[in-house]
């Protein structure tokens, strides 16, 4: 990684009840998938949650009352980021991986969908931000590719346990207009790449590469309290709000 420290916001999906008979022992719980993004504006957006099917994961106490389902590496940061119950000492309640998080129904900040889904991803780095990804096919190539992949691929779902109404009812929420590129600017640039899968990485990479600029340079919120603002004013806006109403924290990494 880079000399920089990279500044997220981590945003908190709330893990809705009942839970599964494996998080016994978080009953009674707040328990988040803690998700790491640079586009906090786009969380009107949110169809999904992503998670490594063969990812290691806990359950962390980060502080009296929260938990947070993270990458191992990531609770570590985090403890000494003043976000965990015992200072400097990540305290994990639960092992898990992936597979036991697919399938999660989500309450996830801002978005429109009220309930989404943990759903597999091949590509996500455990060591990077916190392992957990939130999806916004709108606007992030990777996103789109990957739920792309799950929707036109039975078989895809069906190897990962995947239910289809998990998947099939959500469509892309268009959140902001870039001019040439649209209001699903990721599909846009995804399809005149003819990009076909997730796999495609180094496609993938140059397709972020456009539509991060290009969204944050000229882009317009079209939808929430700052529609109608550019979204390099409305990111900052959003940002704060969220953190003020404790929907999300700061983290760096
Ligand atoms: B972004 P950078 Cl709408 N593995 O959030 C793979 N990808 C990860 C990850 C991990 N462990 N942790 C975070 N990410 C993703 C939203 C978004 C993002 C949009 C558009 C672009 C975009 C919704 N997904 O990122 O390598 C997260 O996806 C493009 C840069 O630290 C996070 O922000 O630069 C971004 O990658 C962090 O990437």
């Amino acid at each position: 990684e880079g000399v920089q420290p990279q500044e997220y916001t981590i945003i908190k999906m709330e893990v809705l009840q009942p839970f599964p008979a494996k998080f016994a022992v978080l009953e009674g719980r707040k328990v988040y998938l803690a998700a790491a993004t640079l586009r906090p504006e786009t969380m009107y957006g949110q169809t999904n949650a992503w998670v490594l099917p063969d990812g290691m994961y806990g359950a962390f106490e980060v502080n009296e009352t929260d938990v947070f389902i993270i990458a191992h590496r990531a609770a570590l940061n985090l403890a000494y980021q003043n976000h965990s119950r015992v200072p400097e000492k990540p305290t994990c309640l639960l092992e898990l991986t992936g597979y036991d998080l697919i399938g999660l129904p989500l309450k996830s900040p801002l978005s429109f969908n009220e309930v989404i889904y943990a759903l597999p991803m091949l590509s996500i780095l455990m060591d990077k931000g916190t392992g957990i990804v939130t999806s916004v096919p709108s606007d992030a190539p990777d996103d789109y590719m990957a739920l792309h992949d799950l929707k036109s691929k039975p078989a895809f779902r069906a190897k990962y346990g995947v239910k289809d109404e998990w998947i099939l009812p959500f469509e892309i929420v268009p959140i902001i207009e870039v001019p040439q590129f649209g209001n699903k600017c990721a599909e846009t640039v995804c399809l005149q790449m003819k990009i076909k899968s997730q796999n495609e990485k180094e496609k993938l990479a140059e397709a972020k590469k456009q539509t991060y600029l290009k969204g944050f340079t000229e882009g317009t919120m079209i939808v929430g309290d700052f529609a109608g603002k550019k979204v390099q004013e409305a990111k900052p806006l959003i940002r704060t709000k969220l953190l003020e109403t404790g929907q999300a924290i700061v983290y760096s990494e």
